[in-house]
């Protein structure tokens, strides 16, 4: 067994996004593509010595990407990798064992959200030491690192089973496979009251956790069915598939569609959930009712004081800036701080780590707090069953009771997807253009205060993000947000974000769409949405 060194050349397009780098299977599965970029982040984080965790959503490549990355950390000088049985992990199990190991950070295979399979798509991402993904810098480092690479080190070392569980030695670093639920399950036991809410199982309450054939699966049997006492069957899609069984593993109305109809029909369980491919989304449904992202949030901010985990109060609530202002109503109310952070989720990490935020959401189904540095499904499922376990009441009248003491703020996304990126980047120039003409105007009778692009200072270290998102904001406190996707692998997708704060009680039962007509045609009008991406319907409304 020797250590390899292999001459390479940089590959264009190594640019994370979003949520690290992700490109088709076909892209990352090519020559030296997932080698050079696993050498550039040990090239900006250093190997030698440390330890990692590996683990990903099982997706497609997964177990031979996990071989593959093994052998450059070997090669690289790296001490000690713990990994996820089957190379399995959620990415809040994964962000939970960097900080439960004391490791120096760990790497995650997953494209998330979407779809996974052959001609799919796949996915890497770094998390630092703290357990969050690596701020802009860090992964802006490792970007700049792909476009100088000349080699990258490999053992030629034989692959390691990663079904079995225990230590092995790989080229003179040592292997830890673990169970990639148990400390998961044991820190979400320390968060909450199982025992209340294992007496509402009792009582003959019922739910149905959609895991997609993505990771959430294993997690959710056993918390769920065997911990908490949810009956067998509970959780449906439950084995992780390469292919997600050809689902697109993103918890929304639009692919959670059975899960939807489910909880829509007749004799429709008390609680439905769904999850996303690695496990950090969220999406959560009552009988007949759906819970916007932003009110999950909200409502999870202001009941958390029920959990044994945060019985002693927040520190502050963070949300993403498109995220509706629902949480900042209850952060208000509570009299801590809010913070307005922009899209993703490594922004959160440094209000977490300097304990000035507890809980953390985003409008795209993501919720969480700092018992890890990730958004997490299964956490914020477990919290809503907390809660609905002390309160007694239904989904629904606990929406109700939190919109009449805090107004409802009427919120949508409408995601228009895979347009060609230059007509997107087209309609995003011509607004950007608009904005300093924008304040005063009146649209659909309603008057413009303020256009910009969002830019955020972060309060703790003082790093500045500027362009991540346009924002018309009315006088009447409505809003629109418009973005590009920095997730997607294919031509571009506009993100619109609407929202609109209503007191009246009389108003909380209208149809969201219904209630933000005058917003939805004010975008098209200002933005000229049809005149450059020839689209007038959106794809996907959340
Ligand atoms: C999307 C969401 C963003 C989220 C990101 C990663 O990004 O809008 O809120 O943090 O996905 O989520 P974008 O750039 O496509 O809008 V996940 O669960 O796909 O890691
Ligand atoms: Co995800």
């Amino acid at each position: 067994m020797t250590h390899q060194t292999i001459a390479t050349q940089p590959i264009a397009g190594q640019k994370p996004g979003t949520s690290g780098l992700r490109k088709k299977t076909p892209v990352f599965m090519g020559a030296h593509y997932l080698e050079n970029f696993v050498q550039s982040i040990f090239d900006v984080v250093g190997a030698k010595g440390k330890t990692f965790v590996l683990g990903g959503d099982g997706r497609y490549f997964n177990d031979r990407a996990a071989q593959i990355i093994l052998k450059m950390a070997a090669a690289n000088g790296a001490a000690r990798v713990i990994v996820g049985q089957g190379a399995i992990l959620s990415t809040p199990a994964a962000s939970h064992l960097i900080r439960l190991n004391k490791t120096d950070g760990g790497i995650i295979m997953s494209a998330s959200h979407n779809p996974g399979g052959p001609e799919e798509d796949f996915g890497v991402k770094f998390n630092m030491s703290n357990g969050g993904p690596a701020p802009e810098g860090a992964t802006e480092a490792m970007y700049q690192a792909t476009t100088k690479i000349t080699e990258y080190r490999i053992s030629d070392a034989a692959d390691i089973d990663l079904g079995r569980i225990g230590r092995v030695t790989l080229d003179g670093m040592t292997v830890d496979v673990v169970d990639p639920v148990s400390d998961y399950a044991a820190l979400m036991e320390t968060l909450f009251d199982f025992p209340a809410i294992k007496a509402m199982f009792v009582g003959g309450f019922r739910m149905r956790m959609d895991s997609m054939c993505a990771v959430t699966g294993p997690y959710a049997v056993e918390i769920l069915e065997n911990r908490l006492g949810a009956a067998k069957g509970s959780v449906v899609n439950a084995t992780p598939l390469p292919d997600f069984g050809g689902m697109h593993p993103d918890p929304n109305p639009t692919w959670a569609h059975d899960l939807m109809s489910v909880m829509m029909g007749e004799n429709a369980p008390d609680f439905g959930a769904a999850s996303d491919g690695d496990g950090d989304r969220n999406m959560v449904v009552g009988r007949g009712v759906y819970v916007s992202p932003s009110d999950s949030l909200a409502v999870l901010a202001a009941n958390a004081h029920l959990a044994p985990g945060y019985k002693a109060g927040l520190k502050g609530i963070a949300r993403s800036m498109p995220t509706s202002g629902a949480s900042d109503r209850v952060a208000a109310a509570l009299k801590i701080g809010s913070y307005e952070t922009p899209t993703g989720w490594k922004f959160f990490g440094n209000l977490l780590d300097a304990g000035r935020a507890t809980i953390c959401g985003e409008e795209s189904f993501g919720t969480g707090s700092d018992h890890v540095r990730e958004k997490d499904g299964l956490w914020a499922i477990l919290l809503w069953l907390n809660v609905l376990a002390v309160r007694k009441e239904s989904v629904a009248q606990i929406l109700q009771s939190h919109w009449s003491a805090f107004g409802r703020n009427f919120y949508s996304r409408h995601d228009f997807e895979a347009i060609a990126t230059d007509k997107a980047d087209a309609m995003m120039a011509a607004l950007r253009a608009l904005l300093p003409s924008l304040p005063g105007q009146s649209v659909e009778g309603m008057e413009i205060g303020a256009a910009d692009d969002f830019a955020y200072t972060d309060p703790v270290d003082g790093s500045v993000s500027k362009n991540q998102g346009v924002r018309i904001l009315f006088k009447d406190g409505s809003r629109i947000v418009l973005r590009l996707s920095g997730t997607g692998t294919e031509g571009a997708t506009l993100r619109v974000y609407l929202e609109r704060y209503e007191s009246d009680p009389r108003q909380f039962g209208q149809d969201p769409q219904v209630a933000l007509g005058p917003i939805i045609r004010a975008v098209h009008g200002l933005a000229r949405i049809a005149e450059f991406t020839g689209r007038t319907t959106p794809d996907v409304i959340t």
